[in-house]
């Protein structure tokens, strides 16, 4: 540029935007390698002239932009994943062969992804949906991928049902909404039409599908499994994921504001706790049975709309997973990952769940679409990596877009002799430790058909109904009087009722009369409906794996000027010492002044982080402070809301004139600051009758 007439700023020298290589920085470069002089400019004629087709570095730099999205997940499409480990407790070595559970506290690499259903990937994280909960473990013997949810069972029991329940539950094809929710006429529609959704139905009308956060929600495997062992016998197994954190969900008034306040609520909570040091963990449980059992019970293993009830058969801890570190790159892991159930390993094989089968095909097709080519398995967060050392797999399949990988030599076929000429001869199976499926026996006509052994839709719905809390059945039934409100067709808000029927006739009663409706005769039924003995491990409220403890969760700390130092340092003592944390919230964040003479800074701003987005509420506020807030609407609102979502309120004297003006009334719940984390890891749910009309 020397002979150039160019002012200063022209030349890069006077603009503030270039960042110039120092000593040590990488030199910015082409997708070639080739050295890149100026990031900030395209290439024009004369500094206001129009801009060059040769700018190679524009057009590769636009071009790569313009193809960064890839088409995203059908379902499930929103999802948020961390990487981690599990951990088998002890050698399970008499039931299967799969090599991550020979030894105790053997270790293999996971990566998680939950997610959820119908949304796409920009739409929130806490619709009521039910969450995807997909474990990839990278074992020594290949990647098996548990795809499971967060509900032990599914709407439909064959997958060719699967498009169109899918095409029902999506936003509407002409309106194009709503999104990520169920409350629509075709949702309805269809689900009235299917009555084998009743039972899942039931699930995703509870609490369930309001999860607090990922790592406060159960996950299931859902189909029968099996597992087999060395000397080829097998077992049918269920897979189940207990949190360690227990069992905690929002409640519908705190889930739509959750969605305002934080749209990526689940998506920050679990990175934070990660941040945080506070790992999600959970424990995989199995339901171990044979074919023997499964011939007695009432409903057929294979149909993916029933559960095993827990009374029936205990959930055995086999290990635990601990989720410890976030991605470093959310597209290249997290969006790229692919998950199969087709990827097993020796030792786990399929059932002839019909549901499954459809899966097997389903998810292997879905990522050639999404991931562009049949080489996915190649990408790092794809690749079977378990092994120690050398090369992830061995086979003879080339080429397609985007080999990543140069094999070496002509042998791409086999059997072939090429090795007896000191030639690279490839890999060779090995019947020793090759995956062999279980020859269960088979035969039959060739049908179109749905067992007979599949026909009851109702006796488990009626059974998870039954086996509800009180307050948590209250809950369902004023999701579905919420949901068919927004039914616009009549017709199909009756033939919903006349199904609830078959469930449960007080049910039915409920919520006909949250509609204003008559309640219709119940529907006619393939099957006599069984009263199953009521299961309480169904039950999130009151149940065996509600949250009991602070451990994980996020205290609200509402400061402001003058709050009480030596109160405010005890009281987030007591939450880290009961493993919680304390987020500072304050109207101004930058520097608090307290009691002492001393500043601290807040964490959050009271009007951007409203008490929703946390799991129990503290005040530590002086007088003034106290007699100001009670004039301050996001306040009134944080406090009001933390009473009306049933949360504990810990508060010191200072805070009073703000809980009256927010209508706080004194309960179990409510609090001084001293002791006031022994009761702040729960709801009151006692509460929730005196403050809100429920179905
Ligand atoms: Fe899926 N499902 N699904 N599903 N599913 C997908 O695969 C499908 C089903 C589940 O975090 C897709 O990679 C069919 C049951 C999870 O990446 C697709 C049927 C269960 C995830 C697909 C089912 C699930 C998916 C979309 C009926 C619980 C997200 C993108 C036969 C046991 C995994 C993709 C992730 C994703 C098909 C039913 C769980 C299209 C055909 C039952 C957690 O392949």
């Amino acid at each position: 540029m020397a002979d150039v007439d160019l002012t200063p700023f022209e030349r890069g020298q006077g603009g503030e935007t270039h960042q110039r290589r120092a000593e040590g920085d990488d030199v910015l470069t082409t997708n070639q390698g080739m050295p890149i002089a100026d990031n900030q400019n395209s290439l024009k004629v004369g500094p206001r002239g129009p801009v060059l087709l040769e700018d190679e570095i524009l057009r590769e730099k636009i071009h790569h932009f313009d193809h960064e999205r890839i088409p995203e997940r059908i379902v499930h499409a929103r999802g948020s994943a961390a990487h981690g480990f599990f951990e088998c407790y002890e050698s399970l070595a008499d039931i299967t062969r799969a090599d991550l559970f020979q030894k105790k506290g053997q270790r293999t690499e996971v990566f998680t992804r939950f997610s959820t259903v119908a949304g796409g990937a920009g739409s929130v994280d806490t619709p009521r949906d039910v969450r995807g909960f997909a474990v990839k473990f990278y074992t020594r013997e290949g990647n098996w991928d548990l795809v499971g949810n967060n509900i032990p069972v599914f709407f439909i029991q064959d997958a060719i049902k699967f498009p169109d329940l899918i095409h029902a539950a999506k936003m509407e094809a002409d309106r194009g909404y709503p999104q990520a929710a169920t409350a629509h006429d075709t949702f309805w529609d269809f689900i009235s039409l299917m009555p084998e959704s009743t039972h899942m139905l039931m699930w995703i009308m509870s609490d369930r599908t309001l999860p607090r956060s990922f790592a406060t929600m159960e996950g299931f495997g859902i189909h029968s499994f099996r597992f087999v062992n060395k000397e080829g016998k097998s077992s049918f197994v269920k897979f189940h994921w207990k949190p360690k954190a227990g069992l905690a969900s929002t409640i519908w008034d705190e889930t739509v504001k959750i969605a305002g306040a934080d749209p990526d609520f689940q998506r920050r909570d679990l990175f934070e706790r990660i941040g945080r040091g506070d790992y999600p963990e959970w424990e995989l449980g199995i339901q171990l049975f044979d074919e023997e059992w499964a011939n007695q019970q009432p409903y057929d293993v294979l149909d993916a709309t029933k559960i095993i009830p827990e009374e029936d058969i205990p959930v055995r801890p086999i290990g635990r997973m601990v989720l410890d570190r976030y991605p470093d790159n959310f597209f290249a892991e997290t969006e790229q990952v692919a998950f199969c159930p087709s990827h097993m390993v020796p030792g786990i094989d399929h059932s002839n769940d019909p549901l499954l089968q459809g899966r097997l095909f389903s998810y292997l097709d879905t990522q050639l679409k999404r991931l562009g080519s049949t080489n996915f398995h190649q990408l790092p967060i794809n690749q079977a990596k378990g092994r120690p050392g050398g090369c992830p797999f061995h086979n003879f399949q080339r080429d397609g877009h985007m080999q990543m990988q140069v094999p070496k030599g002509r042998a791409n076929y086999e059997p072939n002799s090429l090795g007896e000429a000191g030639e690279i001869a490839g890999p060779r199976e090995d019947p020793e430790t090759g995956f062999s499926s279980y020859p269960a026996a088979e035969a039959g006509d060739k049908l179109r058909v749905r067992p007979e052994s599949f026909a009851d839709h109702y006796s488990q719905a009626r059974l998870f109904f039954r086996s509800l809390d009180p307050a948590e059945a209250a809950h369902l039934a004023s999701a579905i009087v919420f949901e068919l409100s927004k039914v616009s067709l009549p017709h199909i808000r009756t033939r919903i009722l006349a199904n609830l029927g078959n469930v449960d006739e007080t049910l039915a009663q409920r919520v006909a009369e949250g509609l204003a409706l008559p309640v219709p005769e119940a529907s006619p039924t393939a099957a006599p409906i069984i009263d199953m003995k009521p299961s309480p491990a169904l039950r999130i409220i009151n149940g065996p794996r509600e949250r009991a403890s602070l451990e994980g969760s996020v205290i609200g700390v509402l400061i402001a000027d003058g709050s009480d130092a030596v109160a405010l340092a005890a009281l987030r003592a007591e939450i880290e010492g009961a493993g919680g944390h304390a987020l500072l919230i304050a109207p101004k964040v930058g520097a608090v002044p307290l009691s002492d003479g001393s500043a601290i800074a807040a964490d959050a701003q009271l009007f951007g982080q409203p008490s929703v987005t946390v799991d129990a509420c503290a005040l530590v506020l002086s007088a003034e402070a106290g007699a100001k807030l009670a004039r301050e609407a996001a306040a009134i609102q944080w406090v009001m809301d933390a009473f009306g979502h049933l949360k504990a309120i810990g508060h010191d004297a200072g805070a009073a004139p703000l809980l009256a003006k927010a209508g706080v009334e004194a309960d179990e719940g409510v609090t001084g600051l001293a002791g006031f984390a022994a009761a702040a890891g729960r709801r009151y749910w006692a509460r929730e009758a005196k403050i809100r009309t429920l179905a």
